[in-house]
């Protein structure tokens, strides 16, 4: 249902009317609305529209929703099982005709804006598969708990991205040998609305945005980026936590300190430098803490589901994903005795460079009773997955401890 406001932000009666067709009966208190108010049951049908059913809403203002592992089958993830993670409100207006995007900064020669249009013509497309995994993905297993979401496992995708190479866009405007940092910019709104805060604008060293694999991108999976992904501009940048690809994308700082944005302060992305005991309080500066850059090699199991009833004694196929930051996966093991012995799988090479990696096995689950399939995977230095939850950090972040489901025989 497509409900508007007046002019002072209050529903209007068209609007009233209509949701009470749709209610079957009046809002009894309509005229106690507050501004710019959508009764509960129309702002959730409404918004995560196009969404599938089943992923998880962990809050709608900012829109927090994330996937349950098993609707991550796919090799690529399609839109509709994508999580979102909105610091803010999205835009309000986006018009593919006079949306643009500038690059300014300390280190740019000259600003510059290009249109839409300029970009698409101007410069050579390319398209990869891109990890995008929220560094506070897992954040639910720490102990203490950390403020922040409580996600699960589930902040994690693996899609199709088409755009130009920032380091083109960079090379035509022309940066200056200073330049050490870049900080996006995004047309979201802040949630106070204060026109003069961003919700976030974070960014990436120089090196790190001059890779092959940073796109600004205009196309997801084959098709414009949906409003929730950024549309219709979306910076993405592979393998590192996934706030720093910016999205409605309208402006690239070059930077010659770190970029001090949003979500940059404090310890936002941020993890001690040494070890912390689980809940102590850490100064929050640069001493202390650095920033997350590269993301922990991970993998998860996307079939069978958690709590599937399998047939004792009879083949049975798993799969799922691996990835591992800027590094490639080397191996994937799987273990049905609690660690005890594991049991090497299949691994393909990556689609291309930080696209996650597909694995799959089979197993024999030998008699009737309780079972739990755990996943690790290595990556190309050996690195592998701990087992157990790694470091306690402030901010809940980089939990890449194995993954596991459990599974019955009967
Ligand atoms: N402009 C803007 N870009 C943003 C965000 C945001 O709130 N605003 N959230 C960031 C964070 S924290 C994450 S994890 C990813 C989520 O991307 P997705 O919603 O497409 O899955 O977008 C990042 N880019
Ligand atoms: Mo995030």
């Amino acid at each position: 249902m497509k409900l508007s406001f007046d002019r002072r932000g209050f529903l209007k009666k068209t609007s009233l009317a209509a949701m009470a067709t749709a209610l079957g009966s009046e809002i009894v208190f309509a005229d106690k609305l507050p501004k710019n108010y959508i009764p509960l049951l129309f702002e959730e049908k409404d918004a995560l529209k196009g969404k599938n059913p089943d992923l998880i809403v962990q809050g709608d203002r900012p829109w927090n929703v994330e996937t349950p592992l098993n609707l991550l089958d796919d090799r690529i993830t399609p839109v509709d099982k994508m999580f979102i993670r909105n610091n803010g409100l999205i835009p309000e207006k986006m018009d593919i005709k006079t949306w643009t995007l500038t690059i300014d900064g300390e280190s740019v020669k000259t600003t510059k804006t290009y249109s839409l249009a300029d970009l698409k013509k101007r410069f050579k497309h390319y398209t990869y598969q891109l990890v995008l995994e929220c560094g506070g993905n897992g954040r639910s297993g720490f102990q203490p708990q950390t403020s922040g979401n409580a996600w699960g496992q589930g902040a994690v995708h693996c899609a199709e991205w088409t755009g130009v190479r920032l380091k083109d866009i960079l090379n035509d405007v022309g940066i200056k040998s200073d330049a050490v940092y870049i900080g996006y910019h995004g047309n979201d709104i802040h949630l106070s609305r204060d026109p003069k805060k961003e919700a976030i604008s974070r960014g990436v060293p120089i090196a790190k945005a001059l890779e092959d694999e940073t796109l600004v991108a205009w196309q997801l999976n084959g098709a414009d980026i949906p409003e929730f992904h950024g549309y219709p501009l979306r910076l993405v940048i592979g393998g590192w936590p996934a706030s720093v690809s910016g999205k409605w994308l309208s402006r690239i700082s070059v930077r010659n300190k770190i970029h001090d944005g949003a979500k940059m302060e404090g310890h936002s992305y941020k993890i001690p430098k040494s070890p912390v005991a689980p809940g102590q309080e850490v100064p929050q500066t640069e001493e202390y803490f650095r920033i997350i850059e590269s993301m922990p090699v991970k993998s998860m199991i996307t079939y069978p589901k958690s709590g599937a009833i399998i047939a004792p004694g009879k083949e049975l196929e798993l799969r799922g994903h691996a990835w591992a930051g800027d590094l490639s996966v080397k191996s994937v093991d799987v273990s049905i005795d609690f660690g005890s012995t594991w049991q090497n799988c299949k691994l393909e090479a990556p689609a291309n460079r930080l696209a996650w990696q597909h694995w799959n096995t089979k197993i024999k689950l030998p008699v009737k009773g309780y079972y739990e399939v755990w996943v690790r995977a290595t990556d190309e230095k050996g690195v592998a997955q701990p087992m157990v939850i790694p470091a306690w950090n402030p901010g809940g972040y980089l939990n890449n401890a194995c993954e596991r489901i459990a599974l019955k025989a009967e």
